[in-house]
């Protein structure tokens, strides 16, 4: 029976767990730290004092939004898809999540791996810290599970049956059709208030149909096109990261959905912390490297993507024979260009979201001075509405690249 754990029920809960009881030993009286900072769910960390290498964590979604309060009734369900995922992920990228000590529906609650050597990718481009390998792991977890759960992969039957298990993650998704594609560009109740960067909306995000129609086009997409199963919620704050080693948490969103999705949330974050260093410390140096790590992201992940291509069998798209090698290239060629052109528009909904609702990015909205926030935050709307606008003048990675240098080019404070 479902019942919310708190650091005075958690020892006798996982004490019945032999897996967890095998990682933190027989410890009546575990170190328990409650160090969620995300939006939706509590973590806590659990030690053995007497052995502080044993330790795991408890992640455990509550029946209402964390960051709003009991108040804002949400399902848990969250949590079965969160494992759900996690579960797929470790078979198809172990390397690159946590691994799992013990999953519970019933108590929506996951028992994995504390990665206790890394700290949120968030956190470190915000202090203009380099990771050598983070760009290429992303790309590499964006390859491997889109396309490996893709319809180019995956045999129709087998593959249906997987979207069966991730077709009711309902409230997730309605969470992302409002707050990422319909609340932030019009007057809701939700919506963050900065004065310079609501005056800034009303005349330039709330009034521009053309830009509207487009973000609700991206909306269909999101609704209505099932590439493959997403992380969904792949941003800065979803990456534990180190100099060596990059995971993935946080996959409570997942759901079958368009490709570029993850790829543009995730190019959207590395833009959004570039603007924040225009006021940073980082300056035209970390920015440079930020902007590198988007073409390391979508060069990695384009190649990859491609590998498993040529080495996959026979799929619900394709079987040997249908198409000559010729076409076959010229089909990925294509495909590809439409993927960055989907990708762009996906991350200019992010950058939008992000700046105008409610669930913002420390990156900028940790920045104490009103005045240099809004600037920040207008550039990134008019980035937003730069990267929607000409997405489909778009033929590559370089394309994109010489759009954003030359925005981050423009003096603006
Ligand atoms: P939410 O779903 O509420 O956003 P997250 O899964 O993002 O929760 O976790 C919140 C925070 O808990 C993360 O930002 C991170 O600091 C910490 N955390 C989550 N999983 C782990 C883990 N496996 N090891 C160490 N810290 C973790
Ligand atoms: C109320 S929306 C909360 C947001 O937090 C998560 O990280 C997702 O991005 C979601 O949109
Ligand atoms: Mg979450």
């Amino acid at each position: 029976m479902y019942k919310i754990l708190d650091r005075d029920t958690l020892p006798a809960y996982l004490a019945t767990i032999p897996e967890v009881v095998a990682v933190l030993g027989n410890e009546p009286d575990p170190d328990i730290l409650e160090i969620g900072d995300g939006n939706l769910n509590f973590v806590y960390r659990v030690t053995n004092p007497k052995d502080p290498s044993r330790v795991v964590i408890v992640k455990q979604a509550v029946p209402y939004l964390r960051m709003v309060g009991e108040e804002w009734p949400l399902g848990r369900d969250r949590m079965t898809y969160e494992i759900r995922a996690l579960q797929l992920y470790n078979e198809l990228v172990p390397d690159l999540v946590p691994t799992i000590y013990h999953a519970d529906e019933e108590m929506s609650t996951l028992v994995m791996e504390y990665l206790g050597d890394h700290i949120i990718l968030r956190f470190g481009m915000i202090d203009g810290v380099t990771y050598p390998h983070v760009a290429e792991h992303i790309g590499q977890f964006m390859a491997e599970t889109l396309f490996k759960t893709s319809a180019w992969s995956m045999p129709s039957e087998e593959r249906r049956q997987l979207m069966d298990r991730f077709t009711l993650n309902a409230e997730l998704c309605k969470l992302t059709e409002e707050f990422i594609f319909t609340f932030p560009y019009m007057e809701h109740d939700s919506n963050y208030s900065n004065p310079a960067t609501d005056q800034w909306a009303r005349e330039n995000i709330h009034t521009d149909t053309h830009y509207k129609l487009d973000v609700l086009a991206f909306k269909d997409l999101f609704v209505s096109k099932a590439d493959a199963l997403l992380h969904a919620d792949l941003h800065s704050g979803s990456l534990m990261v180190n100099q060596t080693e990059s995971y993935v948490i946080d996959m409570e969103f997942a759901y079958f959905g368009p490709f570029g999705f993850d790829v543009g949330k995730v190019i959207s974050n590395f833009l959004l912390c570039c603007t924040s260093h225009l006021h940073r410390p980082g300056g035209a140096d970390y920015r440079a490297w930020l902007i590198d790590q988007i073409d390391v992201i979508w060069t990695t992940f384009a190649t990859r993507f491609n590998a498993l291509w040529l080495e996959a069998g026979d799929s619900a798209m394709l079987i040997d024979g249908l198409l000559t090698a010729a076409e076959f290239e010229q089909l990925r060629e294509d495909f590809m260009v439409e993927l960055l052109r989907e990708s762009v528009g996906f991350a200019a909904c992010s950058m939008a979201r992000r700046t105008l609702g409610i669930a913002g990015v420390a990156d900028i909205r940790d920045i104490d001075d009103l005045d240099i926030r809004s600037t920040l935050e207008i550039s990134n709307l008019q980035l937003s509405k730069q990267l929607m606008n000409e997405r489909n003048a778009l033929s590559s990675i370089d394309d994109l690249l010489a759009l954003v240098r030359h925005h981050y080019e423009q003096p603006i404070l």
